[in-house]
């Protein structure tokens, strides 16, 4: 098996199936820049159908609806990968969702000429559910057409494939190329051109072996693509490891999320779980990734959009040194110094916000600030929560629990992106210190209950909870003290 090479054919799969992360970056991303235009939009449009000036909180409800109503859709995609994965197959059903993008895209595209805010919000709506179903796609066919020893470092494309996208959407914002009062439709539009390129390319990425051979039974077709892939003739052994992965999945019953909730044992690794994903979203990292540009306006920065396009920046890099950070130190290290790292920065952002009138060189500090609180979600708790989710479960109970933990994100996801403006408007410069309160909360929280999961197999890990479930007070500090018994399988 070591034979593995990285041929064109792997590369090419890769690449396409990329662009669907990619996608949800951009949408993530997209809403950010713009934001005073769009509000005008919606200004004058209401303004003409009210026959009166709109009140300020409409305003801002409606602006919160457009951006947060992407994590509903998010939610409803993320629920509905199953549906798609095991009837249509990997590559079809990201083939097939391309429809969504191009509808949703459209729909935003065009909502300006029609002067409907109805279609801005369904278009959102629309494009949020294509990239829930994407965030499970994407990352499940590269997994399944890498080579093993490969499956970690392409997994992580796909976390990169979301930063570049965000990255994008932040550039094309800018005033003078697609941000301005008549082409803002074009930079939400734009989402349909990916759509088509990936639509154009997919018929020529092969189908993901793994579903041929275990959902389709077409073993000579599987082992063909896994040569043509690899470019080694040399597969029997990954074959029979599917088949062997098959077999074992066929006698661990699929644990459902009721039996999830019910029993006992599961009730410790799913705190757990939900709150890490709680941690990642509650940080308020997307109220700068929606906002940010609204709030760098605040903090008196000039040009706050050269300021949002440095967040995406950072946010590149520190994706890319959190891969290498994440194969080397503990995961609760990690999420406690990003944690930590996070709720320093909180405070310094309140403080400059406060200042910002007595002091000209607090827009600098509330910049330096943003930008390493970027930093350190992307070394904590960006990364950190996926890994533990699929660590704490064996094969089992974990499509339930990852379906958990999907929702848990992106419902706090919808709660920051609705919320944020009004808590904003009410609570200004103090709004961050409730981010700040959230981390400190996390940070003794995952002190006192996250335990090491890198290195141990579940078992392992499954043990030390039910003897922490008997014992009633022995600490997980005893369970981190103990010693990794030997790599677990990567499943990026
Ligand atoms: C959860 O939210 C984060 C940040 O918005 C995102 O990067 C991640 O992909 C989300 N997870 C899922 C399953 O949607
Ligand atoms: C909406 O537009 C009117 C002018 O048509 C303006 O006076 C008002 O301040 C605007 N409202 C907001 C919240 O921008």
């Amino acid at each position: 098996m070591g034979t593995a090479k990285v041929t064109p054919s792997l590369v090419f799969a890769i690449t396409i199936a990329t662009i669907g992360s990619f996608q949800f970056g951009y949408n993530t991303g997209v809403i950010n820049a713009p934001e005073t235009i769009i509000r005008d939009f919606l200004n004058y449009t209401l303004e003409e159908r009210l026959e009166d000036l709109p009140s300020e909180v409409l305003l801002t409800t409606l602006w919160s609806l457009c951006v947060a109503i992407f994590s509903v859709g998010g939610m409803i995609g993320s629920f509905s990968v199953g549906l798609f994965v095991n009837r249509f197959g990997r590559r079809n059903s990201m083939l097939l969702v391309n429809l969504l993008a191009i509808t949703g895209g459209c729909l935003m595209g065009f909502a300006k000429i029609a002067g409907s805010v109805e279609m801005l919000i369904l278009g959102r709506l629309i494009i949020g559910i294509f990239c829930g179903l994407c965030t499970g796609f994407v990352p499940m066919y590269i997994g399944e057409v890498s080579p093993t020893a490969l499956r970690g470092a392409f997994g992580t494309l796909n976390q990169l494939g979301i930063v570049v996208g965000i990255l994008v959407a932040q550039v094309f914002g800018l005033d003078f190329i697609l941000g301005s009062e008549e082409l803002w439709p074009g930079l939400l539009g734009l989402t349909i051109i990916p759509a088509i390129l990936q639509s154009a390319a997919l018929p020529f990425c092969p189908e993901s072996p793994r579903f041929l051979l275990i959902n389709k039974r077409e073993e000579e077709r599987a082992k063909e693509i896994l040569q043509q892939l690899w470019g080694t003739q040399d597969v029997a052994q990954e074959i029979q490891e599917m088949k062997d992965e098959s077999t074992r999945m066929a006698q661990e019953k699929q644990v459902t999320v009721l039996e999830l909730f019910r029993s006992s044992n599961y009730h410790q690794p799913l705190l757990i779980s939900v709150v890490l994903q709680l941690s990642q979203q509650f940080s308020g990292i997307n109220a700068v990734f929606y906002y940010s540009t609204g709030i760098f306006k605040d903090a008196g920065v000039q040009e706050p959009i050269y300021a949002t396009i440095g967040a995406g920046v950072v946010n590149t890099i520190f994706t890319v040194v959190s891969l290498f950070l994440v194969e080397r130190a503990g995961r609760r290290t990690l999420h406690m110094i990003g944690l930590g790292g996070m709720a320093v920065c909180s405070v310094f952002m309140t403080i400059s916000l406060l200042l910002k009138d007595k002091y000209e060189a607090m827009s600098f500090v509330c910049i330096v600030a943003i930008l390493v609180y970027v930093a350190f979600f992307e070394i904590g708790p960006g990364p950190i929560p996926w890994f533990i989710v699929a660590e704490l479960f064996s094969q089992g109970p974990r499509p339930a629990a990852v379906a958990v933990a999907g929702c848990s994100n992106w419902t706090s996801n919808f709660l920051v992106g609705m919320f944020f403006p009004s808590a904003a408007a009410l609570m200004g410069p103090y709004v961050f210190i409730i981010f700040a309160a959230f981390l400190i909360i996390f940070l003794i929280f995952t002190f006192f209950k996250v335990p090491e999961t890198k290195g141990r197999t579940f078992e392992d890990i499954a043990r030390a909870f039910e003897g922490q479930a008997q014992a009633g007070k022995t600490s997980a500090m005893e369970m981190n003290s103990m010693q990794p018994v030997k790599d677990t399988p990567g499943n990026a």
